[in-house]
């Protein structure tokens, strides 16, 4: 271990000797969230770890109880988006994760349409058409049989917003997760079937109820959007659009085409549902007018809903991530944004991809605000809501009250206010209405 990082033990001891305090393992699990959850749970039958179902497919501890988190009902004035009543839709857990690949059990999911298909293998079959010289329709044999790639990317809901009213980051920010996903590229499908003169965009159309459909322009699709049938190492899973569907990393989560059945290959958007002809003329200004999501971050532990148990050094921790490419530094404010520190990004920065950071901190029983902000390769950085909102010329009212797909990307800072009792609430000012829609 390098001098700048000190071994765990060095870590506790001067904590504990800096705030006169014994710093034990159980207070920084509590940071964690899942000491009383396994509490609960230790009395519940037990489980033989021996068993053949667990050989054949693993399954996680019995003193291991995360789950996805339900959403609630959607705006009412908002009916046609609100997520199928049949099947709700559901958050990451984020602030009991840990890594940046997000486990698919907890991948927050969510379908506009009639509930989730049950497609057969075996019978579904891709076909890729339009201004092409040669339309090819591929079976899934014929599909494992290109070449692939295998690339981690964070897959982020529109709908993710910094929340005043949120209590928790699964509220503000679990509409989003990371795996790594494998398919085929779409140029090697768009090199098969060869692109004619005048074409400039792709139509994605899924096999579900509503035929939910996409308009992605030439240019990306050619560059790094997947043909996924694979993510984090199996296939996709049926809530994730087994056995195909659209990869679009950076673009809001909404392009990504789940039951990917039809790929046409046309002249001008379609504008579909949720599509935006203001992504047609992008602004210069920010990343707000344009398709990749711009520079965001959050801190998820200490985070919203937590309690820092005890005074001293212990780990700041989150999430970073950007649409437009790899995480150059995270900065860290434990001041409410007066100073900024730069964080360790954990593990490599892959581009459009969650980036784990952290940043040691001595917490001396004060009462203060915790927030962190995000500077990404294209050198955009992620802004506070006062900055927001200023740039756009935004009341507090229209940032919050205003669905989030029509405002744009809300990439604003997420700011965490530890009491003097060491209890994490929302540092954003409280405010009567908050539209949010899981679009
Ligand atoms: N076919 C289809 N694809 C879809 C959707 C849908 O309703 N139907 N929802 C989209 C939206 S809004 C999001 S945010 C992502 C969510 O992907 P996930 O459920 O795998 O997390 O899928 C997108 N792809
Ligand atoms: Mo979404």
């Amino acid at each position: 271990m390098s001098r700048k990082h000190p071994s765990r033990r060095r870590f506790l001891q001067k904590g504990a000797a800096v705030a006169g305090l014994v710093a034990s393992p159980r207070a920084l699990e509590v940071a964690g969230g899942s000491v009383e959850a396994a509490a609960q749970v230790s009395s519940a039958s037990v489980v033989d770890n021996n068993d053949l179902e667990s050989v054949l497919y693993g399954r996680r501890s019995r003193f291991v109880t995360t789950t996805r988190e339900v959403e609630g009902r959607s705006h009412s004035q908002t009916p046609r988006i609100r997520p199928n009543p049949q099947r709700p839709s559901a958050r990451t857990p984020l602030a009991e994760l840990v890594g940046t690949i997000t486990p698919t059990s907890l991948h927050f999911t969510t379908q506009h349409y009639y509930g989730i298909p049950d497609i057969n293998p075996a019978e579904h079959t891709l076909t890729v058409e339009g201004l092409v010289e040669r339309p090819l329709v591929f079976t899934m044999d014929e599909l494992r049989r290109l070449p692939f790639v295998s690339r981690v990317h964070f897959l982020e809901c529109v709908g993710n917003r910094p929340n005043p009213n949120a209590a928790t980051v699964t509220g503000t920010h679990g509409r989003m997760g990371c795996s790594e996903w494998t398919g085929v590229p779409l140029s090697v499908l768009l090199d098969e079937v060869g692109i004619r003169n005048g074409a400039s965009w792709v139509i994605a159309e899924a096999a579900d109820g509503g035929r939910h459909t996409k308009s992605v322009p030439l240019a990306k699709s050619l560059d790094d959007v997947i043909v996924a049938y694979g993510q984090n190492g199996e296939p996709v899973r049926p809530d994730h659009g087994y056995p195909l569907r659209l990869v679009v990393p950076g673009f809001e989560g909404i392009y990504n085409v789940k039951w990917l059945k039809r790929i046409k290959v046309v002249d001008q958007p379609y504008l579909s549902f949720q599509e935006h002809s203001r992504f047609l003329t992008p602004n210069p200004k920010t990343q707000r007018d344009s398709y990749d999501f711009g520079p965001s971050s959050v801190i998820t532990h200490p985070s919203g809903g937590q309690r820092i148990e005890a005074r001293g050094t212990q780990v700041i921790g989150g999430l970073a991530w950007s649409g437009s490419g790899k995480v150059s530094r995270v900065e860290v404010s434990t001041d409410g944004g007066t100073t900024y520190q730069q964080a360790e990004l954990v593990g490599p920065a892959l581009s459009k991809a969650h980036t784990r950071f952290a940043l040691p901190w001595r917490w001396n029983g004060e009462e203060t605000v915790l927030q962190s902000r995000c500077l990404d390769e294209r050198g955009q950085l992620q802004p506070s809501e006062a900055e927001y909102a200023e740039y756009w010329g935004l009341t507090r009212g229209q940032l919050y009250g205003t669905i989030q797909s029509q405002l744009g990307h809300c990439n604003w800072i997420q700011p965490w206010k530890v009491a003097a009792d060491g209890k994490v609430t929302n540092g954003l000012a409280p405010t009567d209405v908050v539209v949010d829609v899981h679009a």
